[in-house]
């Protein structure tokens, strides 16, 4: 029971899967263009009022000043992201950021004594569906939370100030432009509230779902081919920025055909899953092992260097080989083997294709050196 409330709370305060983190720093750009070009706007509208309308200037004051702050905050992050600043933490200050500043507007309506307007706004209080809204683009369902947490907490607060420190319902506010206090329209407020940070996390859920269902094997439950790819690119990419080792190795199982052939294609796929299972359970959950093809697979280990590497493989190979496999049709004992080839960044190669290509000869130099055994040095570096 213990267990299962803390494995949803796990799922629940799960980090973003690499992908998905990868498309939400798109997102966080989006948003930090969408921020500028939205309190850019918003600063020309005291200057229309001014010019057009009579305006009340107490709101005008506090329109201006939240824009100044957002135009100067969103520049601030747009400039950084742009120059590749994007740490984990950011989308965290950010989403918090556009939350607060929904709240921060309606409470300086507090302070220049206008409870009316923050309890009953019409135009403000909408920004916070803007920044719960804005949490799905960040993929990340402890940013929708936390979101979802802030605007409920912020809001609650604010109304609760208002109505323990203002009589709002006072004939003497006649005639009540801003509607007078309802403590069930504001309940229903903070409802919809919350209905639409859960909706946002959803949203992200289902992405991560979908992308799950998208992404594995049917056969062996390892990662595809396509994601094994997009997952490389974003780990060399952070090996590169960070200058730590990545290694790559390139599997392939031996004799493949002829077990297909002797025992049949149904043993030959209980085969396939036994090695998955055995690979799976082999790597940390930070590797990435995915089936490349037929009886091929392939493992990322960042941050393992080429020896790591090759240690790692050559336990996996000794493994797959003292594993038999139970033919499912005829109960026979079936012993397969595994080639591999291993290749590291910085010490082989610097971009994907280059290292790929490396450990794909490797594996070829295993198969040729009689199979069932790693390589990890090229034949013209080690003669
Ligand atoms: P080598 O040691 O040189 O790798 O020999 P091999 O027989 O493994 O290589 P080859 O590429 O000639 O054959 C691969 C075989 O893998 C052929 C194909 O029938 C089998 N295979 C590929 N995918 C599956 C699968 O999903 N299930 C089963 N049972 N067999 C598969
Ligand atoms: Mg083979
Ligand atoms: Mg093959």
């Amino acid at each position: 029971m213990k267990l299962s409330v803390r494995k949803s709370f796990a799922s629940l305060w799960s980090r973003p899967d690499p992908v998905l983190a990868q498309a939400a720093v798109a997102g966080e750009l989006l948003i930090a263009k969408i921020r500028v070009g939205l309190a850019t706007v918003l600063l020309l509208i005291p200057v229309i009022d001014s010019v057009f309308f009579v305006y009340d200037a107490k709101e005008a004051l506090v329109g201006f000043s939240l824009t100044i702050a957002t135009f100067l905050f969103s520049l601030t992050v747009y400039l950084l992201m742009s120059r590749e600043f994007n740490p984990p933490w950011l989308s965290f200050i950010t989403s918090g950021f556009d939350v607060s500043l929904v709240s921060v507007g309606l409470a300086l309506f507090l302070f220049l004594n206008e409870p009316h307007t923050a309890v009953n706004s019409k135009v403000v209080f909408e920004g916070y569906f803007l920044a719960i809204a804005g949490t799905g683009l960040r993929y990340d369902k402890r940013i929708c939370i936390t979101s979802g947490v802030l605007a409920f907490g912020e809001y609650l607060a604010i109304i609760s100030y208002a109505a323990s420190h203002w009589e709002l319902n006072n004939p003497s506010y006649a005639p009540f432009p801003y509607g007078v206090f309802s403590w069930s329209n504001q309940i229903a407020r903070l409802i919809i509230m919350a209905t639409a940070a859960v909706l946002s996390f959803a949203l992200v859920s289902r992405s991560q779902r979908l992308l799950q269902l998208a992404t594995r094997d049917p056969l062996t439950g390892l990662f595809s081919r396509g994601y094994v790819d997009d997952r490389f690119a974003v780990e060399l990419s952070r090996a590169q920025r960070y200058g730590k080792a990545l290694s790559i190795a390139v599997i392939d199982a031996d004799r493949f055909k002829s077990l297909n052939d002797q025992h049949g294609h149904l043993a030959g796929d209980v085969a396939l899953k036994t090695i998955g299972g055995l690979i799976r359970d082999s790597f940390r959950q930070s590797d990435t092992a995915g089936r490349y093809g037929g009886e091929e697979f392939v493992v990322i280990l960042p941050e393992t260097d080429l020896d790591a590497a090759h240690q790692k493989l050559e336990r996996l190979r000794e493994l797959v080989a003292n594993t038999l496999v139970t033919s499912p049709s005829r109960g026979e004992q079936i012993q397969v083997t595994i080639s591999a080839g291993v290749a590291s960044f910085p010490h082989d190669a610097q971009d994907a294709t280059d290292l790929f290509s490396l450990a794909d000869e490797r594996m070829f130099e295993a198969k040729e050196q009689g199979r069932n055994r790693v390589v990890a040095t090229s034949a013209v570096l080690s003669s």
